[in-house]
């Protein structure tokens, strides 16, 4: 008989998932945690199926058709069977719905982030709109905008697949992605223009240069009136409907679709706003100020979709490993397998943790009963949480799909894809080095810096197990080591401390995950449970700290000229 491999197969994804059950046991109150998880074990069911349907649709991609039979433009957006398939999945079981429902208190985000976890890796992406949707909803709800609140967010946050609508967030202009204040969108008041019957309208004109998921019905979008001034508070935030009611395009134009490394089920297009009717959603200027809610948001997700990416690429290897043997043995008994697979797993276990936090925080501000310290941890932690769990997704994912050798790197077993969709999490929504001096300015401005002491204080100074508070000191001892290079560094000149946010900002991502995972390794003890403590150990060998004996500034130049 000659040989054929068996592939990699999941399981229930909630089922199989230690460390996700043991979180909410930890975490949630056994009455919510009891009710929630019949949602969590359907989830995990439908996971594996599509996964399946992910498998047997892999060639399918969104596609735009410009021009309809009798040649009128209609840049009519489709996307693909999974991604229909997936939108009525979202709906029905409220992944955007849930924490504006709030039936779970301050645990709503936890419970919507579990189930969205699950679903991520599963649906081709369509976590981007969902995420967009959800900012769109929570900017809409902060800004206390009464007619655009009850416009939109019933239909944001429905669970009726019928009427539930996505949102796009239109940024990124061709001047740039990051430094947005320089974008050349310009907003004409109307006479007596109106959006949904409202009035007040204004009409803009420019280019919107990558715009995800471009399917969506609303956007929350940035515009410069004319006369105001130049730079991120000259903008103003738009809300806009992508088609009026007789569903024409509302003077857009999709100029083509981007043709991306990954992503490529999301239709991420490159659109001409011609006159395009929109609302100002609070009032004229600070455009940046005012979509923050949104990107806060959105990069929740990230973190969130972050860990789910991992969890995938380490169910498939871990799978794998017990079909696929070599040298006279399964891989999951060859010693340097199994140590590859623990460091994988320490890395993404302590990720899963710091992820979970900002959700956990997010809601406690959101039902209003956050603390000051939970308030002005939440948005210093929301960047670190993004760039940290991002940069561990693309490196974790990287190496399960190594654990599958050259079969990890053909196409048709659908592991490229992980990596490829995975490759954009550090990217899209603040890069690493944007969302690094994102925290610095939350040091400067917010108190960041005494925050994530409190919070490394009072996950590890309590901790009873030899071993753990060893661990714990020296998550202290780390956060002070931040401390000193910050006052050092400022010392020196603010181009200094410019040039180390990274690794600033790494340093208190991952030392945040230590303690985080500490605490969870303690409480796990109790239960008879040494899975935690021992990624915490080995996370904590893998080094938290990337401050050291560094280069200067003028050194790191002379390295790179
Ligand atoms: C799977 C998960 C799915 C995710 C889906 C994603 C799909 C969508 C894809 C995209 O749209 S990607 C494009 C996303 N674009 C970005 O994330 C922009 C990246 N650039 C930044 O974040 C820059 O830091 C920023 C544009 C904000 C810098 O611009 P400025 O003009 O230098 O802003 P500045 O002066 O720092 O901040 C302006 C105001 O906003 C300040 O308040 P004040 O007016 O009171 O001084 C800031 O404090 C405030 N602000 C900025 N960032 C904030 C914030 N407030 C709260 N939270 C923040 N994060």
């Amino acid at each position: 008989m000659p040989f054929f491999q068996d592939p990699p197969r999941l399981d229930n994804q909630y089922r199989t998932d230690d460390v996700l059950k043991s979180h909410l046991r930890r975490t949630l109150p056994a009455e919510v945690h009891e009710s929630i998880e019949p949602e969590l074990e359907e989830m995990g069911a439908l996971t594996v199926d599509l996964h399946r349907e992910q498998l047997a649709t892999r060639e399918e991609e969104p596609r735009v058709v410009a021009w309809d039979a009798w040649g009128h433009r209609v840049d009519r957006v489709e996307v693909t069977s999974l991604w229909r398939r997936a939108a009525t999945i979202a709906a029905e079981k409220g992944l955007v719905a849930i924490p504006y429902e709030r039936a779970n208190g301050r645990h709503s985000r936890t419970h919507q982030f579990a189930l969205v976890y699950l679903f991520g890796p599963s649906s081709d992406v369509y976590t981007c709109p969902l995420a967009m949707t959800d900012g769109a909803a929570r900017t809409l709800v902060e800004h206390r905008n009464g007619a655009l609140v009850d416009r939109a967010v019933p239909r944001l946050t429905s669970r009726n697949p019928r009427r539930a609508w996505t949102s796009g967030q239109w940024m990124t202009e061709r001047t740039g992605g990051s430094d947005v204040g320089l974008s050349e969108t310009i907003a004409k008041p109307t006479e007596g223009g109106k959006v949904a019957g409202l009035p007040g309208a204004y009409r803009l004109h420019g280019t919107k240069w990558f715009t995800s998921a471009v399917s969506s019905e609303m956007a929350l979008t940035l515009a410069r009136p004319e006369g105001e001034p130049e730079g991120g508070r000259g903008l103003t935030l738009f809300y806009l409907e992508t088609h009026d009611e007789a569903g024409a395009l509302n003077g857009i134009q999709v100029n083509r679709l981007k043709d991306k490394l990954g992503t490529r089920k999301v239709p991420t297009a490159e659109l001409t706003l011609d006159g395009a009717l929109a609302l100002p959603v609070t009032g004229i200027g600070s455009g940046i100020r005012n979509i923050a809610p949104m990107l806060n948001v959105t990069r929740t997700w990230n973190a969130i979709c972050s860990i789910g990416f991992m969890r995938r690429g380490l169910a498939l290897a871990r799978d794998y490993a017990r079909r696929r043997a070599q040298f006279g043995a399964p891989l999951s008994e060859k010693p340097l397998h199994v140590d590859t697979l623990a460091g994988l797993q320490a890395e993404f276990e302590a990720a899963f943790g710091l992820a979970f936090r900002v959700a956990q925080l997010l809601g406690a501000v959101e039902s209003d009963e956050a603390s000051k310290h939970e308030a002005r941890l939440l948005r210093a932690l929301t960047p670190i949480a993004k760039l940290t769990t991002a940069k561990q997704a693309v490196s974790v994912v990287s190496e399960a799909i190594e654990c599958f050798g050259g079969a990890g790197y053909v196409e048709d077993t659908g592991l490229p894809t992980l990596l490829r969709d995975a490759q954009v999490l550090p990217i899209w929504e603040g890069t690493t080095n944007v969302l690094s001096l994102d925290v610095l300015r939350a040091v400067a401005r917010d108190g960041a810096m005494e925050a994530f002491e409190e919070e490394v204080t009072a996950l590890t100074s309590l901790l009873q197990q030899p071993r753990l508070a060893d661990l714990g000191r020296h998550a202290r001892t780390t956060m002070a080591q931040a401390r000193g290079w910050l006052a050092d560094t400022s010392r020196r000149g603010l181009l200094e401390t410019e040039g180390g946010a990274r690794r600033f900002a790494l340093t208190i991502g991952r030392t945040l995950e230590l303690a985080l995972l500490l605490r969870h390794a303690e409480w796990a003890q109790t239960q008879g449970n040494v899975r935690p403590t021992l990624a915490a150990r080995r996370f904590a060998a893998h080094g938290v700290s990337l401050l050291g004996d560094e280069l200067s500034l003028s050194e790191a130049r002379l390295l790179v000229t």
